[in-house]
């Protein structure tokens, strides 16, 4: 089953004389579901601003992003990655209860697209999408308090690990039931158009998810009222152990087509291509042409939880796609624009620490507190708007 997942896919490609694109579109899988992805194919697949090749050179800066924004995708994926690393070491020494998950080597999907999305707008961020919380201006200190359950984390020592939204952010707690989100997302989307609000909905969803009922509904329900309304496809390879041969027979992408909306593929480990896809599904949304699926392809480089050796993945996969960092590709762009990259990661790295102390000195929650918030008292209290960086918003 493992097979041919670099090799494979070159020896088609080959094959197909160039005509790549078409082959990562239409090449059928031994047991019946489309090639993977994989890291060789990106260059047909990116629809970054001038390409892949070009999005790599800082001669082609994109049109939308300033080098100030260039820069905070960068410092906003070295956060993310820092908070993961430190977060899993005091998972290892049972600092974090239940389990940890991580996005490390996804940190371009999250980023890339909350930059995209202005203060009003609402995002449904998963499991893996740490860099969504920080783009809208979460604290550092308080995510690690969340992954240990103090009383100073998001959700006060509620759940530990991943469920959490800062509502005064505009990010909605997420609901562990995959792909629920993309039903919420879908129904503030809907929330927005009768209300004739220009505002857009964002939400992610994995490769996984694409196998369940929720997404064809609000897949469905997105594409018949044309809502406002973002699904970006997280696609990392595996869902849990399942690859993506065994997950769909058809291109996921293809989708959005049957569901009367465009479905565009970006490679995932390309923050600025990210951001591009999403700024302009923003846009189309925002213009009342409805909804985009943006498939990002990216590559889960650990295990589903702290607990998995994801022995299920062949190596060679992993060693192709870590050569495709995307922290390390931002930072050879910022470091051409002239910013000292070194001196930006080691600036995270120290505030990141100071976080995970202050977290770490924080106290656990009152056991007293445990039923407040449980059902709702008094008028509800709507989502905040959050922090949206891009200069684009200024
Ligand atoms: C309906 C449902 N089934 C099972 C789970 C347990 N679960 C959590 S994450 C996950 C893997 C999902 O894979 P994918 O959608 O590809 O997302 P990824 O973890 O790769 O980002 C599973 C099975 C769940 N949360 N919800
Ligand atoms: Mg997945």
């Amino acid at each position: 089953m493992q097979r041919g997942y670099a090799s494979a896919g070159a020896a088609r490609r080959s094959a197909a004389g160039g005509g790549a694109e078409q082959n990562a579109r239409t090449a059928t899988h031994p047991i019946g579901g489309p090639e993977p992805k994989y890291p060789g194919a990106m260059e047909v697949v990116s629809s970054g601003p001038a390409g892949a090749a070009a999005a790599e050179d800082p001669a082609g800066a994109p049109a939308h992003l300033t080098a100030a924004d260039r820069v905070e995708l960068l410092r906003a994926m070295l956060q993310m990655r820092a908070i993961e690393a430190r977060a899993l070491a005091l998972y290892k020494q049972g600092r974090v209860p239940g389990s940890f998950y991580d996005g490390f080597g996804q940190e371009a999907v999250s980023v890339g697209a909350a930059f995209a999305m202005g203060p009003r707008d609402r995002l449904c961020p998963l499991h893996r999408d740490l860099g969504a919380h920080l783009v809208r201006g979460v604290e550092p200190a308080r995510i690690l308090a969340q992954y240990m359950g103090r009383a100073s984390g998001v959700t006060g020592g509620r759940d530990g690990n991943v469920h959490f939204g800062d509502r005064t952010t505009g990010v909605m707690g997420m609901v562990s039931m995959l792909p629920d989100m993309m039903c919420v997302a879908t129904g503030m989307a809907m929330a927005f158009k009768l209300r004739g609000e220009a505002r857009c909905a964002l939400t992610w969803c994995g490769d996984g998810a694409t196998s369940r009922g929720d997404f064809h509904e609000a897949m469905n329900w997105a594409g018949v009222q044309r809502l406002p309304v973002v699904f970006v496809l997280e696609n990392n390879q595996f869902a849990y152990s399942t690859p993506l041969a065994k997950q769909f027979a058809v291109d996921p992408v293809e989708r959005a087509r049957v569901y009367g909306f465009p479905g565009v593929t970006v490679d995932g480990n390309d923050a600025e291509a990210v951001f591009e896809a999403v700024r302009a599904a923003r846009e189309r949304a925002l213009a009342g042409e409805g909804p985009t699926l943006v498939e990002a392809v990216t590559m889960r480089m650990h295990g589903h939880a702290a607990h998995d050796d994801m022995r299920y993945v062949p190596p060679e996969l992993l060693a192709a796609w870590a050569g495709r960092d995307p922290i390390e590709r931002q930072e050879r762009r910022v470091a051409a624009l002239g910013v000292d990259a070194d001196a930006l990661r080691a600036e995270v790295e120290a505030e990141v620490e100071a976080a995970a102390a202050e977290a770490l000195a924080a106290p656990m929650p009152d056991p007293a507190d445990a039923t407040r918030g449980v059902f709702a008292v008094g008028e509800p209290e709507p989502l905040g708007d959050g922090r949206a960086p891009w200069s684009g918003f200024a």
